[in-house]
């Protein structure tokens, strides 16, 4: 029997991405879900509702078409069923796009060049030495990693933090609960690329947002419930954080009323950081259920206990 996709993607126009599985699998049944639809053998989606998955048990896997799975393990998943999260396809050279461009800007005080130049104001500042600017990168998995190493080509000295050990030629690397502490005491700017999970949410707060040096920075590109978001505001207008850049909220769209909207030393994008390219990742998903069809194994592969 012919293999049946599903595809099942709030906000996501399904045309072209089932136009790009029909070709890569030209025998293929590719349509978009509706409630009733037979069962098929794979799924690509990106939060669907939870009848969705009821009526899917026998998926043999769900391509999320994003990298960050924390809304979709808040359904109650077919057990048998393998989750595989995209793996890069394209965003990690977007993210340390977003990442560089942010903190250059900060450390290179373009804010205040342009503030300067709108008045017709020929300035200079003194530069910052970049010893004054260490920066720490919280999470180093696919976006991490890139991240941290394209700030070490810039010749910041780089920090990282992840669950397990990692080595990172030119970034110094820290590891577990026990060495947040020392990791974040070292680093000016902080840059959030975990995961949500239930160890990691709220980790953004008044205690640890406190142990940045003094002047720190604060860049949330991951998910906006990680940060609370009272205590960044209680440091900013406290002086001891200079300014934050902030991509992702508890509440998407950002609310109307919201306080980050218009805090002076707040900037917000609207989760843009980094975004599902259609093509590359049309290809990765093609190139995983041919794999997978193999019996060969895949990257990505989201392990449901640990949350990522
Ligand atoms: P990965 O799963 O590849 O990496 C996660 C990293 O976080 C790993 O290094 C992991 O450690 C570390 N980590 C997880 N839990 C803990 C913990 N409790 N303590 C310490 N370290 C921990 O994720 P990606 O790099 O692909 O993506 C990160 C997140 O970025 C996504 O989950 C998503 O929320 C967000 N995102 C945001 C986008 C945007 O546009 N704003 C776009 C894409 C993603 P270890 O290596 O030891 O496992
Ligand atoms: C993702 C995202 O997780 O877009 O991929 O945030």
């Amino acid at each position: 029997m012919a293999m049946n996709i599903t595809f099942c993607c709030t906000n996501t126009k399904a045309e072209p991405w089932l136009e790009g599985l029909r070709a890569a699998f030209p025998q293929a049944t590719a349509g978009v879900w509706k409630p009733g639809a037979p069962a098929a053998d794979y799924a690509v989606v990106w939060a669907p509702p939870q009848q969705f998955l009821d009526e899917q048990p026998r998926l043999k896997a769900l391509f999320n078409i994003g990298a960050g799975v924390d809304a979709l393990l808040q359904l109650k998943l077919p057990p048998a069923t393998r989750i595989v999260r995209l793996d890069d396809a394209g965003m990690s050279v977007q993210m340390a796009e977003y990442v560089c461009h942010a903190v250059i800007r900060h450390f290179r005080e373009f804010d205040r060049y342009e503030r300067d130049v709108a008045v017709g104001k020929w300035s200079f500042r003194k530069p910052h030495s970049r010893a004054d600017f260490p920066i720490g990168v919280l999470g180093l998995g696919v976006l991490g990693e890139r991240v941290a190493r394209a700030l070490r080509a810039f010749e910041f000295p780089v920090h990282g933090w992840s669950r397990s050990a990692k080595t990172i030629e030119g970034v110094i690397c820290h590891s577990g609960p026990e060495q947040v502490n020392s990791f974040l005491g070292q680093c000016r700017v902080l840059v959030n690329l975990l995961p949500l999970t239930p160890e990691t949410r709220d980790i953004l707060n008044r205690e640890t947002l406190s142990q940045l040096q003094p002047g720190g920075y604060l860049i949330n590109v991951a998910r906006g419930a990680h940060l609370v978001d009272d205590d960044l505001i209680a440091l900013l207008d406290s002086g001891h954080l200079a300014g934050a850049l902030l991509d992702v909220f508890r509440t998407e769209p950002l609310p109307a009323a919201h306080p980050f909207w218009q805090h002076p030393k707040i900037q917000v994008t609207p989760h843009t950081s980094a975004r599902t390219l259609r093509s590359e990742s049309i290809a990765q998903i093609a190139g995983k259920i041919a794999a997978l069809g193999r019996g060969e194994p895949v990257a990505g592969i989201v392990d449901p206990v640990r949350g990522y």
